[in-house]
């Protein structure tokens, strides 16, 4: 997987702790913080991979095989009348969900067989296996309605028995679930040791592909029948399916990353700008009043040529980006230049060739985002710090500094820069409308 993908949640705390290393008290600060936290919460938290399918399908087997055969306790395989969460601890244990989510830990030595005794609503297995910080499986019970266990389900897996798989009744059961669960679904056919030879599994599964065409990401054959509540199998034969269903799995869990990622990204990029907004005690300096109300007043007329059609997307954004380097550096003289100063950004992005939006109302919002994060810019630096104590000024320039690249106003700047180049900034000439 993309290691800036793998590596986000992690760039997000250590912003997070600069911010707070800052000391500021700031509302929109704090906003922020707290924000970052829960995204960081989101992007951190297992997977849940639910498995599904009709009365002994194979299910728990199945379960058992994804994580190790064998590996799942006794009373809870003989005893899927509720659903079972199998998920991470540095200590195997078993605990009773409650009704009321109370969780009552189970797997003690008192000789009581305590998951038929008391009815829970389910169980959770805990067990210290490295793959279960990846993902948790929910291992669900006989039930007329699967769609219940999808709600928060990332991954889907749906066991059928291959020998007789893909019943009408299960076509049924799987259009009743959700549209979304077929995009991060595996199906898989289980009781594979009763197929005869290596060309009845290729049959099955040729078969099975075709009849469930669109619904799964990938068909998977497994013999599930293994020693259960015994020592672990050692599973370095092939044959079984284990290790193709776990790389099965192990694929589709990285686009689920990857898209959450993505989602989170844009989260965080509207918190940021929402932050860089709202945050700062600095006060427009004298001098730079009239210069702010005058680029207000051209980035007002700039949009209104683009909202009448007098001016394309592409057209609206250089001019506004040549618009705003002029004020900017007759703000701060020398500011547009020197790169750092203004975006950090990269070369990268300079040599990449930009991707105008089409003219859509949300090419047009994307022009309206871009001029308010001008403006919010300029005030930046039209404004001088209310604040005399120079170590108090250095540490909003840092959480500013941190803020805006969050923000990741990048894009903007480089388009900036590139369209700068070597040319001198004249004064900019709002087309006659
Ligand atoms: N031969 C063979 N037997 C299997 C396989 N998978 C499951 N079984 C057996 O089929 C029976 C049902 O398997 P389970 O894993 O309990 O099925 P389930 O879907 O969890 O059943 P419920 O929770 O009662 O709906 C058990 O006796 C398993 O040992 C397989 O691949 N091959
Ligand atoms: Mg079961």
């Amino acid at each position: 997987m993309n290691s800036a993908i793998l590596q986000y949640p992690e760039r997000l705390k250590a912003a997070r702790e600069r911010l707070i290393g800052t000391s500021i008290n700031d509302p929109a600060l704090n906003y922020c913080i707290a924000g970052l936290a829960r995204v960081e919460e989101v992007l951190r938290r297992p997977l849940r991979v639910v498995v599904l399918g009709e009365n002994n399908s194979g299910k728990t087997s199945v379960t058992d095989l994804i994580i190790g055969q064998g590996l799942l306790p006794t009373g809870v395989v003989s005893n899927t009348h509720v659903p079972v969460l199998v998920g991470y601890g540095e200590q195997p244990a078993i605990y009773g969900v409650d009704y009321d989510e109370t969780r009552i830990r189970i797997d003690s030595d008192d000789g009581d067989d305590p998951l038929t005794d008391l009815a829970y609503r389910a169980v959770q297995v805990m067990l210290p296996l490295p793959a279960l910080k990846n993902y948790q499986i929910l291992d669900t019970p006989p039930s007329a309605s699967p769609s219940a266990f999808v709600g928060d389900a990332d991954i889907v897996i749906w066991c059928t028995v291959s020998t007789r798989a893909w019943t009408e009744s299960e076509r049924a059961a799987w259009a009743a679930l959700p549209k979304r669960c077929s995009r991060n679904a595996l199906l898989v056919g289980t009781h594979k040791d009763g197929l005869d030879t290596e060309e009845d599994v290729a049959h099955v599964k040729e078969r099975l592909r075709n009849l469930t065409s669109g619904l799964f990401r990938d068909v998977i054959l497994v013999d599930a029948e293994g020693v259960q509540g015994g020592d672990a199998v050692a599973d370095d034969d092939p044959w079984n399916g284990a290790r193709e269903l776990r790389d099965g799995i192990q694929r589709v869990a990285e686009s689920v990353v990857e898209r959450r990622t993505r989602k989170a990204e844009k989260i965080v990029r509207r918190l940021a700008r929402l932050t860089f907004h709202h945050f700062g005690s600095d006060e427009v300096r004298p001098d730079s009043v009239d210069l702010l109300l005058r680029w207000q007043t051209h980035a007002k007329h700039l949009l209104e040529l683009l909202q009448h059609g007098r001016q394309t997307v592409p057209e609206s954004i250089e001019t506004l980006l040549v618009t705003y380097a002029y004020y900017a550096e007759k703000l701060r003289p020398g500011v547009v230049r020197a790169e750092d100063t203004v975006s950090g950004a990269s070369a990268r992005a300079l040599t990449a060739p930009i991707r105008w939006p089409q003219q859509t109302t949300a090419a047009a919002r994307l022009v309206q985002t871009l001029a308010s994060d001008l403006t919010g810019l300029l005030r930046m630096l039209a404004g001088q710090s209310t604040y005399a104590d120079p170590a108090v000024r250095a540490e909003y320039q840092t959480a500013r500094a941190i803020v805006l690249a969050l923000a990741d106003l990048d894009g903007a700047f480089d388009a900036l820069g590139r369209m700068l180049g070597s040319s001198l900034v004249s004064e900019p000439v709002a087309r006659a409308s």
